[in-house]
This record gives C-alpha cells, sequence and structure tokens, in this order.
C-alpha cells in the first residue's frame, strides 16, 4: 500500500522531499499539478512537476526553490539581446530539460513517460506522476482581464487584483491512468497553494470522487502560519478572493474531502474550531527551513494520518 502525496510548486516540494526521506519508492506516489504547464518558445513547460523533481534529486536552487542549483544563463540573457519574451527565467540547464520533454511529446509520448524518463535520468526513485496527461490551465480572471498562470505569476508579478481562478480542461481530464488507486491507503495534500496549486488536481473529477469515498484518511498539511502564506501569493489572493487568511479558513475549503490537518503549533487554538468542522486537526511546527524539518514534519504528518486509518 502507498501513501498519495498531492503537490504543486516549492512549499509542497518541501513536505514531499521529508516524505522521500522516510517511505521507499514502493510507499509513495506523488500526484502534481500541471495547471501551471505552459507552452513557451515552443517549449513544453511544467513547472510543479520539475520543483520536485530537482527537489527529490537534490539539485533544485536552494534560494529560488525552482529551476537548478549552479545555474548560468547564457540562453535567457542572449534572448533579452535579441528583444525576445526573457520574462520567463529559463536557466541553461534548465533549457535543455525543457527541450527534452518536448521532443518526447512531439515524438508521441505522453507527459507522463516524459517524466519518468526525466526523474529516472536524475536518479529520483519515486514514482512522480503529473495529475492528468490530458491539458489542464489554471486560468486567473483578474482585474486586467484573464491571464494564463504564468502570464499572472511570473510577468505580472501577482500584481493584479484576482477576482476568480479556473482550471479549463480539468472537468474533462482524467486522472493520471498509471496510478492504482486501489493501492492508495492515505492521501497526504502537501502545504501548497489551495487555490493555485491543489485545486487543479481536485477538479479532476474521478480524483475528487475517490478523496470523497470514506475509506482512506485524506489529510493536508496548512500553508498559513499565523494568518499568512510563508512565500508567494497565497495571502494576497485568499484577501482578494474574500477569504479571511487562516487555517478555518483553508479547513473549510477541503472540507468535504478532509480527515485531518496539520496546522502550525503557533496557530494551535484554530483545532478546536476545526475539529468542530468534522476535521482532526494537530498542532505541530510547520516551517521548514532545513531538511531535518522537513523529515520532521513528514514523519508527524505519516504517524497521524495512521492514528486517523485505525
Ligand atoms: N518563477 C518566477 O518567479 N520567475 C521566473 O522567471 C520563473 C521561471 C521558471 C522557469 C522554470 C520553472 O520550472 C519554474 C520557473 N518559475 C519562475 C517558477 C514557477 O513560475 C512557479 O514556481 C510555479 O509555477 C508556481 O508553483
Amino acid at each position: 500500500m502507498s501513501v498519495l502525496a498531492v503537490t504543486g510548486g516549492v512549499g509542497g516540494a518541501k513536505l514531499a522531499v521529508g516524505l522521500a526521506h522516510i517511505l521507499k519508492p514502493d510507499q509513495l506516489v506523488f500526484l502534481v499539478n500541471t495547471g501551471d504547464d505552459f507552452c513557451h518558445l515552443g517549449l513544453h513547460i511544467s513547472p510543479d512537476l520539475d520543483t520536485l523533481v530537482y527537489s527529490l534529486a537534490g539539485v533544485a536552487c536552494p534560494k529560488k526553490g525552482w529551476g537548478r542549483r549552479d545555474e548560468t544563463w547564457s540562453f535567457v540573457k542572449t534572448l533579452n539581446d535579441l528583444g525576445g519574451p526573457a520574462w520567463f527565467q529559463l536557466g541553461d540547464k534548465d533549457l535543455a530539460l525543457h527541450v527534452y520533454r518536448t521532443q518526447i511529446l512531439n515524438d508521441g509520448g505522453s507527459l507522463t513517460d516524459a517524466t519518468k524518463e526525466i526523474a529516472e535520468a536524475l536518479d529520483v526513485k519515486h514514482s512522480v506522476l503529473p495529475c492528468s496527461d490530458d491539458p489542464i490551465a489554471t486560468v486567473v480572471d483578474s482585474e486586467v482581464g484573464e491571464l494564463s498562470f504564468q502570464h499572472y505569476f511570473v510577468k505580472h508579478q501577482c500584481r493584479p487584483r484576482v477576482k476568480r481562478i479556473k482550471y479549463d480542461g480539468a472537468e474533462h481530464a482524467r486522472l493520471n491512468l498509471s496510478l492504482d488507486l486501489a493501492t492508495i491507503s492515505m492521501v497526504v495534500i502537501c502545504p501548497s497553494n489551495p487555490y493555485l496549486s491543489v485545486d487543479p488536481i481536485l477538479a479532476i473529477p474521478d480524483f475528487r470522487k475517490f478523496l470523497q469515498s470514506p475509506n482512506v484518511p485524506v489529510l493536508a498539511v496548512s500553508p498559513i502560519v499565523q494568518g499568512r502564506a510563508l512565500k508567494g501569493p497565497t495571502t494576497k489572493i485568499m484577501t482578494e478572493l474574500g477569504y479571511t487568511v487562516d487555517n478555518k479558513t483553508v479547513a473549510r475549503h477541503y472540507k468535504e474531502l478532509l480527515t485531518g490537518l496539520i496546522v502550525d503549533e503557533g496557530d494551535a487554538t484554530d483545532c478546536e474550531t476545526i475539529m468542530s468542522l468534522g476535521i482532526e486537526c494537530i498542532a505541530r511546527n510547520t516551517v521548514m527551513r532545513t531538511l531535518d524539518d522537513r523529515i520532521r514534519l513528514a514523519q508527524e504528518t505519516l504517524e497521524f494520518g495512521n492514528t486517523l486509518a485505525n
């Protein structure tokens, strides 16, 4: 039986690394957001898949969380000199991955095939699965109109006010066909942005149906610590969508799916309200600065999950 870890970008990848340190490759599968994927310069870019694979391989840029460590930037500098679209920073090493993935796709391979090939080449032992091989595109409906995710996130630096977020294609997308749901004994939703990184995966009808079945504990680690997200635009987006930025909002957001929620130890007083929603809740240190933090939180998450499974 395996744990299924649902993850998006940089925040989720931290817990993912902790889980991968504890669980063997036959005990853990990653299901990754593809709503951020886009075509840029003719290349298929899958930021969240790459962030996870680089993190598991130990080659992610430690400062940014995305892209590769010890990167060089000749390509994007030259592109800029040519007047090309250099707003999306593709490092030289990273670029090779995008070119290779695009070639696999152009040759008729699936995103799952390409991810498997790349993960193996980087010596990643755990299964990393795109949530679907069908296209899903996160679109941010903002005060300046509809923006594709990377245009909102990188080009516009998350500045436009968000009115609504939609996940084009998710309604008709099939859950990754390599994922055998019958083998899953626990689901862990990593502390990724619920609206940008997790919801595109939850919007896949087959997956939502599976999570609503009562047989498997579904846990989440809240990305909110003392009223704000540590990284990225989660705080801004939640505020603009009209939500209070706290763990109770996260609990309500996942309510019909969740068995248990882990909040930060500084937010322990939230547990009572969350439990009144019918969701078990524990408070732990959810701030992951070091590898030890990641492994410790992963261990605590699994222990919590095991108590809920019994
Ligand atoms: N994020 C940025 O803020 N600026 C960039 O120029 C940028 C380039 C980039 C290239 C490859 C890649 O895999 C990720 C990249 N990201 C960049 C991160 C990415 O936009 C976000 O981390 C995710 O999509 C959000 O989860």
